[in-house]
C-alpha cells in the first residue's frame, strides 16, 4: 500500500484494519496514525496544532493545561440542513430529518471524500461511548485528518488502546466512523489554522450504522461520538433492542439522610441545561446535594428487575461558554479551569479566555473569536460579541467538583423521573407531573420553546422540539413516540413524568421565577412525588403543588406570586392544545393513537 502506516496496527482485527486500508485508498492521506489515547500522545497532538496555528496555549499559571482556538467563521455550529438520514425508505426517516437515498448518498460521499485527506495525517481514533467494558456501551471508530477532533474526543469520549483491547476481546461490533474536514493539501502548501470546506455533509446510515461526516471540524459536526453517534445513530440501536437514547442530562439528588434520586431531564436549547445539571441547592437546604452524572446525553436501558438504569456516554463537557459564571454556574468554572480546551471565545492579553456573561465587566481589551482586537466600546459600536455565541469549553467530567460518584458505574444509575421543560413566557406553569406515563409521553411529545429574535421564527410562537430530539432522532418521529409508549411493557414501574418552566413572565415582562439554584425547590417536590411524600393538586394538565409543599426556607415568595406562577388558564390551554395539531399533522401516518387520545382527554378536561 502506498500510505505506510507511521504506527502499527495496535489491533487484531481484521475487518477493522481492512476497512481503515479501505478507507485510507479512497482518501489518500499522507500517514495513518493510530491513536493510542495516552498522555504522550495527546501533548504531541496539542503542539502540533499550536505549531499549525490552531492552537493557543493559554496562561499556564492562570488556566493550566488549556487551550484556545478558532474556527472558521463558516464553521461555528451544528448544520442542520446538511444533516442527513439516509435509511433505505424514506418514510423510515420521517419529516422532521433531510432523507436521501443511501446509494446515491453513498456514490456522492466517494467522490467527495476522494482524496480529500491528501497532505494530512488520517488518525485511527477508537472511542468508547459509556465506560469501557460497561454492558450498556457502545463502540465507535473514527477516521479523522483532524487533529483539533482527536483532542476534543480524547475529553468527550474513552478513547485509545483499551478501546482496541476491548474490540479485540471478543470482535465486537463497530460503528464506522469517516471524517474530514475535506481540505486536501497540494505538496508543500501551506496549511491554514482552521481547514474546512463551504460544503458539507453529515451523514448516517442508520440500517448500516455508519457516519460520514466533511466539510466541518468543529463540534457536533466533528465529534461524532457525541450527537451523530450517542443519539442519531444510538436512537435507532435503542429502538431495535428496546432502550433509550436521550437528549437528556442526569443528576442524582441526595437528601440529609443519604437517600439518593436520579432524574433525566431534556430540555430545548437555552434553557441552562448543563447549569441544571450542576445547580448548587440554596441556603436552606442544608444537607441537600445535587450530583452530576452528565449534562447532554443519557442512555437508559431497563434492567432484569424492570428498572430504568442510565449511563452518560460521554467523558466531558462540550458546553456553551457565554452566559457560563461564577454566579450561574460555579461548578463549570471549576470543571473548565484546567485541561480544557475553548473554542471561538475571546483571548484576554494575560493569556486567558473571556466570553460575554463570564464577568460584570468585560476586559479592557481582549481578541475576540474572529481574531479582531476588541473592546467594549468596539463591542457596543458595531454590536459584535467577543466570544461567538454558541463559543464552546470542552472539559473533563471528571473534573467537575459534583460529578457523580457513580457516573462511572458500568451497570448505570437508576432514573425514577423524567422531567421536561422549554422556555415559556406564558402558559407553563412552573411544575407540574403527569397523571400517567402515556400522558407523560404527550407532554414530552408537545414540548418546546417559544421563539426569540435569535431563533429565526416568528417571535411568540411555540417552537415544538419533541423530548429536545427534534435535530437527533435517527428515525421517524412518530415511531418515536411509539417506543417510548411501548417502553412501558419492559419496566415495573414507569419513571414518574414531570414538566417545568423556569421562564415564566409576568404582563411586564419580568420572570416570575429567581430559576438557578432556587430550581432545587422544585427538584425536591419532585423527588418528594416520586417517593410518596409529597401531596399534589389535580389539574385538567397534571398534579401541581400546594404552596405548603414546597420548601420556602430561605426564599420569600408569597402564595400569591406562586398561585400566578403555576396558575392553569383554560383559554392560554386551548390555545396550547391547538398549537399540539401542527406536528401531529406533519407525522399523523405513524403517530400512534395514544397521542390522539391524550390529546383529546387534555381538552376534556379543560
Ligand atoms: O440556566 C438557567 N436556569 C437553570 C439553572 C439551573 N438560566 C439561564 C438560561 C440561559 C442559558 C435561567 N434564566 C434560569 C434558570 O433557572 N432562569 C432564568 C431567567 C432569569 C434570569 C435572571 C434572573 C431571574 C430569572 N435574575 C434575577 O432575578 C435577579
Ligand atoms: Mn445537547
Amino acid at each position: 500500500m502506498k500510505n505506510s502506516p507511521t504506527t502499527v496496527p495496535p489491533t487484531s482485527n481484521k475487518h477493522l484494519i481492512r476497512w481503515v486500508e479501505k478507507m485510507a485508498d479512497l482518501c489518500q492521506p499522507d500517514k495513518i496514525h493510530w491513536i493510542d489515547g495516552s498522555q504522550a500522545e495527546y501533548e504531541r497532538l496539542c503542539d502540533q496544532l499550536v505549531e499549525a496555528g490552531t492552537f493557543f496555549p493559554l496562561n499556564e499559571k492562570l488556566w493550566p493545561g488549556c487551550f484556545y482556538a478558532r474556527s472558521s467563521p463558516n464553521d461555528v455550529a451544528r448544520v442542520e440542513d446538511r444533516t442527513f438520514i439516509c435509511s433505505l425508505s424514506k418514510d423510515n426517516a420521517g419529516p422532521t430529518n433531510n432523507w436521501e437515498d443511501p446509494f446515491i448518498m453513498r456514490r456522492k460521499l466517494k467522490q467527495i471524500f476522494r482524496g480529500s485527506m491528501r497532505g494530512r495525517t488520517m488518525y485511527v481514533l477508537p472511542y468508547s461511548m459509556g465506560p469501557i467494558g460497561s454492558p450498556m456501551s457502545q463502540i465507535g471508530v473514527q477516521l479523522t485528518d483532524s487533529a483539533y477532533a482527536v483532542v476534543n474526543m480524547r475529553i468527550m469520549a474513552r478513547i485509545g488502546l483499551p478501546v482496541f483491547a476491548e474490540i479485540d476481546k471478543d470482535e465486537k461490533r463497530v460503528v464506522p466512523c469517516l471524517h474530514s474536514v475535506g481540505a486536501p493539501l497540494a505538496p508543500g502548501e501551506q496549511d491554514v489554522p482552521w481547514p474546512c470546506n463551504d460544503e458539507k455533509y453529515i451523514v448516517h446510515f442508520p440500517e448500516t450504522r455508519e457516519i460520514w461526516s466533511y466539510g466541518s471540524g468543529y463540534g457536533g459536526n466533528a465529534l461524532l461520538g457525541k450527537k451523530c453517534f450517542a443519539l442519531r445513530i444510538a436512537s435507532n440501536i435503542a429502538r431495535d433492542e428496546g432502550w433509550m437514547a436521550e437528549h437528556m442530562l442526569i443528576v442524582g439528588v441526595e437528601s440529609p439522610t443519604g437517600e439518593k434520586t436520579y432524574v433525566a431531564a431534556a430540555f430545548p436549547s437555552a434553557c441552562g441545561k448543563t447549569n441544571f445539571a450542576m445547580l448548587i441547592p440554596p441556603k436552606g437546604f442544608d444537607g441537600w446535594k445535587v450530583w452530576t452524572v452528565g449534562d447532554d446525553i443519557a442512555w437508559i436501558k431497563p434492567d432484569a428487575n424492570g428498572q430504568l438504569r442510565a449511563i452518560n456516554p460521554e467523558a466531558g463537557f462540550f458546553g456553551v461558554a457565554p452566559g457560563t459564571s461564577a454566579k450561574t454556574n460555579p461548578n463549570a468554572m471549576a470543571t473548565l479551569a484546567r485541561n480544557t480546551i475553548f473554542t471561538n471565545v475571546a483571548l484576554t492579553p494575560d493569556g486567558g479566555v473571556w466570553w460575554e456573561g463570564m464577568t460584570d465587566t468585560p476586559p479592557a481589551e481582549c481578541t475576540d473569536w474572529r481574531g479582531q482586537r476588541w473592546t467594549p466600546q468596539i463591542g457596543q459600536e458595531s454590536g459584535r460579541p467577543a466570544a461567538h455565541p454558541n463559543g464552546r469549553f470542552t472539559a473533563p467530567a471528571s473534573q467537575c467538583p459534583t460529578i457523580d460518584p457513580a457516573w462511572e458505574d458500568p451497570n448505570g444509575v437508576p432514573i425514577s423521573a423524567f422531567i421536561f421543560g422549554g422556555r415559556r413566557p406564558t402558559t407553563m406553569p412552573l411544575v407540574y407531573q403527569s397523571f400517567n406515563w402515556s400522558a407523560g409521553v404527550y407532554i414530552g411529545a408537545t414540548m418546546g420553546s417559544e421563539t426569540t429574535a435569535a431563533a429565526g421564527a416568528p417571535v411568540g410562537t411555540v417552537r415544538r422540539d419533541p423530548m429536545a430530539m427534534l435535530p437527533f432522532c435517527g428515525y421517524h418521529m412518530g415511531d418515536y413516540f411509539r417506543h417510548w409508549l411501548k417502553m412501558q411493557r419492559n419496566l415495573s414501574s414507569t419513571p414518574r413524568v414531570f414538566h417545568v418552566n423556569w421562564f415564566r413572565k409576568d404582563d411586564q415582562g419580568r420572570f416570575l421565577w429567581p430559576g438557578y439554584s432556587d430550581n432545587m425547590r422544585v427538584l425536591k417536590w419532585i423527588v418528594d412525588r416520586v417517593r410518596g411524600r409529597a401531596q399534589g393538586k389535580e389539574t385538567p394538565i397534571g398534579w401541581t403543588p400546594h404552596y405548603e409543599d414546597i420548601q420556602w426556607q430561605g426564599l420569600d415568595f408569597p402564595e400569591e406570586a406562586f398561585n400566578t406562577l403555576q396558575a392553569v388558564d383554560r383559554v392560554q390551554w386551548k390555545k396550547e392544545v391547538m398549537g399540539h395539531e401542527e406536528l401531529f399533522l406533519a407525522l399523523h401516518d405513524h403517530l400512534p393513537p395514544e397521542m390522539i387520545y391524550e390529546r383529546e382527554l387534555l381538552i376534556c378536561r379543560l
